[in-house]
This record gives structure tokens, sequence and C-alpha cells, in this order.
């Protein structure tokens, strides 16, 4: 049988700054990461970055001393050191337990509330504003190019999603090809859309610009093109669009959409007007037999959905 020998661990002043300067250093450096993002243009992506740069921060309290303290010790006990203890009999510290279990443990707690508490907050099924009725679009992913469909306005467009600014914007997604991953990095977070099921997305835009759109789901060899402008204007602007959208879009009928949907990159976006009601359902309820889903079906219910 051997002695548990305790072994106090002692941290002077000094190594305690050694320990600590690293950490100060490493905060500036976080922000610079963080503002250099794409900055966000809507208070979900906001949201989003300010939980990542959390994230990060918490996570570091493992990484820095671990980076620091590896070639410290590498250091301190190697073979010509005298002043490295040689301690065959150590095998418990109190000290060393707790912050081995510990840390860890407070970390996992932190973040999971983090997280548990801003998925909530942040599910991309929220209705973003109990008075302002949101613009209604649907989605629909193709082969290697997005469809927006405007069902109130009775138009469509490809490639441009074109919405106004301090509105929210509710997106019904589906897909009339493989699964596809729809993600605009300074507005919203990312959604999935899959044959067959519809997702749904909410957002709003803070400022008038144009933002990318792309779609991160790898499906084929146009999917590095499978890109859209998102472009937010002041809601005059965007009734004057819809208006030549209406006056000068091409007709959608079934012909033009099955040219639309064929398996080519679309560089232009394209507009059109006199889209028919259904259109979207439609293209949910081919995957199901001709069957019609009830509105706002849960993805998870749908039989079209593997891995
Ligand atoms: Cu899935």
């Amino acid at each position: 049988m051997h002695r548990w020998v305790p072994v106090r661990v002692q941290l002077p002043a000094r190594r305690l700054a050694l320990l600590v300067l690293p950490l100060m250093l490493g905060l500036p450096a976080l922000q610079a990461a963080a503002t250099s993002l794409t900055p966000p243009a809507a208070p979900i992506a906001s949201a989003e970055r300010k939980l990542l740069a959390e994230a990060v921060a918490v996570m570091l309290f493992v990484v820095v001393p671990v980076f620091v303290l590896t070639p410290w010790v590498a250091w301190r006990y190697r073979r010509r050191n005298p002043r490295g203890r040689y301690q065959p009999g150590w095998s418990f510290s109190w000290l060393l337990e707790v912050l081995i279990w510990g840390v860890p443990a407070i970390v996992v707690t932190v973040l999971g509330y983090k997280v548990w508490t801003r998925t909530q907050a942040l599910d991309p099924y929220h209705r973003l504003s109990a008075d302002t009725a949101p613009l209604e679009v649907q989605v629909v992913g193709l082969d290697w190019k997005w469809l927006f469909i405007y069902p109130e306005q009775h138009i469509a467009t490809v490639n441009a999603l074109v919405f106004p600014v301090g509105r929210p914007v509710h997106l019904q997604l589906t897909s009339d090809s493989v699964m596809v991953s729809l993600l605009m990095p300074r507005l919203a977070g990312q959604i999935y859309a899959m044959p067959g099921m519809t997702t749904q997305l909410s957002f709003q835009a803070d400022k008038a610009g144009r933002y990318l759109g792309e779609n991160t789901q790898y499906n084929g060899s146009g999917f590095a093109n499978q890109r859209f402008t998102a472009q937010a204007m002041p809601p005059q602007d965007f009734a004057t669009w819809v208006q030549g959208v209406r006056a000068n879009g091409e007709r959608m009928d079934a012909a033009r959409y099955a040219k639309v949907a064929a398996r080519e990159v679309q560089d232009q976006p394209l507009y059109f007007s006199q889209v028919q009601d259904g259109l979207f359902d439609g293209l949910v309820a081919k995957y199901h037999g001709h069957s019609h889903l009830p509105a706002n079906h849960p993805p998870a219910a749908g039989a079209a959905h593997g891995h």
C-alpha cells in the first residue's frame, strides 16, 4: 500500500500573471475576430453573433490554460531543471481534482444554459412581431437556383429576394430537387429545405442594402453558384418594385416553371408575374402522391426525409 501524499500546487503572483496575460491579450483579438465576421444587419443575426462570441469566450477558459500550461510543464519538468521536484509517490490533489472536474462542469453548465435559452429565443419558426403582419415569401430550392414566390403579390423571382426594411419577412421553404440549405449570414440563421416538406424562417432587416444569400448544402456541380441577392429597401421602393415586376415580369406557367427548374445555373435574376395560387403547395404535394399537406406541416413528420 502506498500513502496518498497531498501536493500543494503553488501559484506565485508572477506565474499567475503569466497565466492571465494571454487571456487579457486574447480578449481584444476575440473582439476583432467577432467584428470581422460579416457585420449583422438584422436583430436575429446580431443575436447569433453575440451567442457565438460568448461561447468562444467561455471555451477559452479551457483552451488558454491548456495551451499555456503544456509548454510550461514541459519546460519546468525538463530533465536538467533542479527546481522541478521529483515526486514518485504523488497520486492525489484536491485542487487538481476540483479544477479538472469543476471547470468543465461550469463550462458545460454555462454553455448549456446559453444555448438552450437562445435556441428558444431564436427559433426560426418564431414570428418576430405580434403587431406587424410579415411579408410572406415562399422559397423553392432548385438546381442551382432559388425561386421566390410572393403569394400575396402574385409575383415570383429567381435569385432575387426583395423585401421592405423594418418589416418581418416570413419564409416558407421547400425543395423541388434534393436537400438545400439557405443561409443569409448578415440577416438570419441557416435553415434546410427538403422536397415534400416545408420549413420556416423569420427575419427582419434593420438597414437597407444588398446581402448575400446562398445554398450551403453541397448538391451537385452547380452548388457553388446557387447564390442570390437579398435586397432590403424602403417600403415605398418595395411597392414600386412589386409594380414593376407585375408590369414587366414574364408570365409564369407550367412550361416556364419546367424551364426554370431545369438543372442549370442561372446567372441573372429572373422576374415573373401572374403567378397562379398554389404553385408552392403543388410542388410540396408532388412528393406525397398528390395529396395536400396541412399548412405548417412539421418537418419531422415528413415521410420523404431520410438520412
Ligand atoms: Cu434532416
